[in-house]
């Protein structure tokens, strides 16, 4: 975890502006000075954080720090989430520690939460619909029942990563969710399949992208304004492995993860898949949705140097994510015990649309490479599980690199490809391994 100026104890944060705080953890501000006006989307993310309804809710001081909390925003629970970090700029953003992300398929107690507004209040499965229109022939409005009986449901395991997940790593650095390693996961997803759906509507051919649309408000409280609106081009909502989902690893969506209904688009940034989903319209121009335009999700065409002010015009659309791998074992810093002559190493590498060919480790710095033993994914688009034992000859300080290498022959850089929004950091990772004397 790095330790940018941006993370502050929740005490601390409390204590210097404590409706600020409320604002930042609960999405809401107080009003007189108490917590009565916080109905709606803050009163669930708190009821959500605190594991249970506050009955007593109107009577809560504004401000006052819910005992259940302990020291510090990093322990800060969030109900149905186990061990992740909280960041406190936005309310609820949170990343899931590297060595907590060792399984194959992430639980759904592990997977990164990124909200950019507030989620909605009611997440009912029941009453819930979808409406898909624009450039489509038969515009329809569905519920989740109607997906399941109208279409085959199918489930995979998809990575999904936010586009600033490694962010903290730029210098000069980038604004933003200071995410170090952990803003990806690989859940087991099921649903219906996109395409499906958009071949069930029928398509007109002068649709080029979509526009996703979800329940969720935006920061202001204005109801005219969206917190995000994300699509992407028709070819890559066309892919077989795109899912209008209703149940993360077999059981209901998490409510921050965007329950009751949400798309995974994988491969691409997480901002393409939209959660809490309610309407997919077909458009003949690009998407200008909030998060759509300027320089959000956007990098320079050509490589600049750090710092750079870059020219809006010289900006495109991000589309595929890169190369990319964690390493979820040993822990980063641990200290194994005296005698030690072998480290068993273990994580994951994906590469946004491509497949992963192979992983190599270094125990030298980078001077010799071993390749890993790399297991087949269940399906395209999943994360794959990569092992190997590292020798650690003699007692001292180590660090574990690893390298993945994709099926078009693109690999993981040593040094970051900066750009002003601090995006893709795809750098090898490293873990620090001490053997005892
Ligand atoms: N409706 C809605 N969908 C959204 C977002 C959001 O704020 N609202 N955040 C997006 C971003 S930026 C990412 S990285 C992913 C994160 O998904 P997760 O929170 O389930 O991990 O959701 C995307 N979908
Ligand atoms: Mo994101």
């Amino acid at each position: 975890m790095s330790k940018s100026k941006k993370e502050r104890g929740i005490c601390e944060l409390y204590a210097e502006d404590p409706e600020r705080a409320d604002y930042l953890v609960f999405g809401r501000v107080a009003d007189k000075g108490r917590r009565g006006f916080l109905k709606g989307a803050g009163l669930v993310t708190m009821g959500a954080a605190l594991g249970a309804a506050i009955p007593f809710h109107r009577n809560m001081p504004a401000g006052l720090i819910p005992a259940a909390y302990a020291e510090s925003l990093a322990d800060f629970k969030i109900a149905g989430k186990n061990g992740l970090t909280v960041l406190n700029d936005r309310p609820i953003n949170a990343e899931t520690p590297a060595h907590l992300l060792n399984d194959d398929i992430t639980p759904t107690d592990r997977l990164f939460i990124r909200n950019n507004g507030l989620p909605p209040e009611n997440m009912d499965p029941a009453t819930w619909t979808l409406t898909i229109d624009g450039d489509v022939e038969r515009p329809m409005t569905l519920s989740i029942d109607d997906l399941k009986r109208e279409f085959e449901v199918v489930s995979y395991a998809l990575q999904l990563e936010c586009g600033g997940n490694g962010r903290s790593a730029f210098n000069p650095p980038a604004r933003g969710n200071q995410w170090s390693l952990g803003a990806v996961g690989n859940c087991m997803w099921t649903g219906v399949r996109l395409v499906d759906v958009l071949n069930a509507v029928g398509v007109k051919p002068t649709a080029i992208y979509t526009a996703h649309y979800g329940a969720d408000t935006h920061l202001s409280g204005d109801p005219d304004k969206l917190p995000i609106s994300r699509g992407v081009p028709i070819e890559k909502a066309m892919s077989p492995y795109n899912l209008i989902a209703f149940e993360q690893n077999g059981g209901p969506i998490h409510p921050m993860n965007g329950a009751p209904l949400r798309l995974v688009v994988p491969g691409w940034p997480g901002s393409c898949s939209q959660k809490w989903l309610t309407r997919i319209q077909l458009r003949d121009v690009e998407h200008d949705g909030p998060k759509m335009t300027g320089s959000s999700y956007r990098v320079p065409k050509n490589n600049v140097a750090p710092g750079t002010d870059v020219p809006k015009e010289d900006f495109e659309i991000i589309h595929s994510m890169p190369v990319k791998s964690l390493i979820t074992l040993p822990e980063t810093g641990i200290t194994l015990p005296a005698g030690t002559t072998v480290a068993a190493v273990r994580g994951h590498a994906w590469a946004g649309d491509n497949f992963i060919s192979r992983v190599d480790v270094s125990h030298d710095f980078g001077t010799t490479w071993t390749e890993t033993n790399l297991m087949v994914p269940p399906n395209p688009y999943s994360w794959q599980t990569w092992e190997v034992d590292v020798p650690l000859p003699e007692p001292g300080y180590y660090e574990i690199w690893a390298r993945a290498t994709d099926s078009e022959g693109n690999q993981q850089p040593f040094a970051i490809n900066w750009n002003p929004k601090g995006y893709l950091n795809n750098t090898m990772p490293r873990v620090a391994v001490t053997v005892g004397a």
